[in-house]
Order: C-alpha cells, then structure tokens, then sequence
C-alpha cells in the first residue's frame, strides 16, 4: 500500500484549511493516486517556526500504478493547484502553506536519491504517525522494519505535539 500525508495551515481561497485538506483528497484521483482509506483529521501544534497557526494533518492510504518518482511532482502540482507557493514566502522552512502532501511510504520501496522515501522525518512526527496508526495498525517502517506502535511509543518529548481529533 501507499501511504500519503497531508497538512495545511493555511486556507488558501478555502473557508478552512478543514475544507482544503478535503478537498485536496477528492481530488487526488487526479494525480492517479486513488483512496483507499482515510484517517481522520487531526489539529496538531506547528513544528516549526513560531506564529504561525495550528495544522490540519490526515493520512491517506491510496493504490497507484504511477511509480514513485512519477507521483512525487504529480503530487507537488495538486499542491500548487491548491494556491501553494513554492520559494516565495512559503518557501520557508518548516513554515505556514496551504497544503504539503508527502509520500510516507510506497509499497517496501526505498528511494534516497531524487526523493526521499519512506519519509525521512516521519518517525519523529505525532501527526503522522497516529493518523497513519489509526488506518494501518500493522504498519512496518520499510527499511527498519519498526512496527508503528514501537514508533509512536519511542517519539520524543520534543514530537509529542497536541494533537485534537476533529
Ligand atoms: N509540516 C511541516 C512542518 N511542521 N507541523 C504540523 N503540526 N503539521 C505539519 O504537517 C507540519 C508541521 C513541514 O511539512
Ligand atoms: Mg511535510
Ligand atoms: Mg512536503
């Protein structure tokens, strides 16, 4: 399976970044990425710079038939359509945008060349983990075969965001 995460702390010309993030996810098919399950939304705390407003954050589990590296700038085009603005003030890092979608893991493969899969990051994020949790209890992380219960129990004090389902 594909596991795909999406956050937005901005609503772009959205009533919410709640409607944004929906909206994000029907039109997902769009990018051949089709879904299969979805976790429920999550509120959860910035990491990152301060002053910038809490995140929607949710996993999706999608099937595909565009390999990896073909979905990654079909993906960061469904992020452009939905008003994010790669290096402007949005190039910030870690700062506010409209909506970033990542790749957390595709099938067991490992990419560490022109992208970064599974996640780099997302064993130390709460809003990831625990959507991704909620939808794929028997999660393994592809390349330190780590369940997912083990990584949500070992994440850092400094990872364990409030977290608010919605
Ligand atoms: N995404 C980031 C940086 N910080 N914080 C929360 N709570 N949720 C996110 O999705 C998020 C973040 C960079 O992608
Ligand atoms: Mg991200
Ligand atoms: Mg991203």
């Amino acid at each position: 399976m594909i596991y795909l995460a999406l956050g937005s702390n901005l609503r772009g010309d959205f009533a919410s970044s709640v409607q944004l993030v929906q909206a994000a996810i029907d039109n997902l098919p769009l990018t051949g990425a089709h879904v299969v399950q979805r976790a429920p939304l999550y509120a959860s705390a910035p990491i990152g710079p301060a002053g910038q407003d809490d995140y929607i954050n949710t996993v999706v589990a999608v099937r595909s038939v565009v390999p990896a590296l073909a979905l990654l700038p079909r993906l960061h085009a469904l992020e452009a359509a939905f008003g994010r603005h790669r290096g402007s003030g949005e190039g910030v890092v870690w700062g506010p945008r409209t909506l970033d979608i990542d790749i957390i893991s595709y099938h067991d493969e490992v990419h560490r060349f022109r992208a970064q899969i599974p996640h780099p990051r997302a064993p130390a994020r709460a809003f990831v983990l625990r959507p991704l949790a909620d939808i794929a209890p028997g999660w393994r992380h592809p390349e330190y075969g780590t369940p997912i219960g083990a990584l949500l129990a070992a994440l850092p004090m400094s990872a364990r965001v409030e977290l608010k389902r919605l």
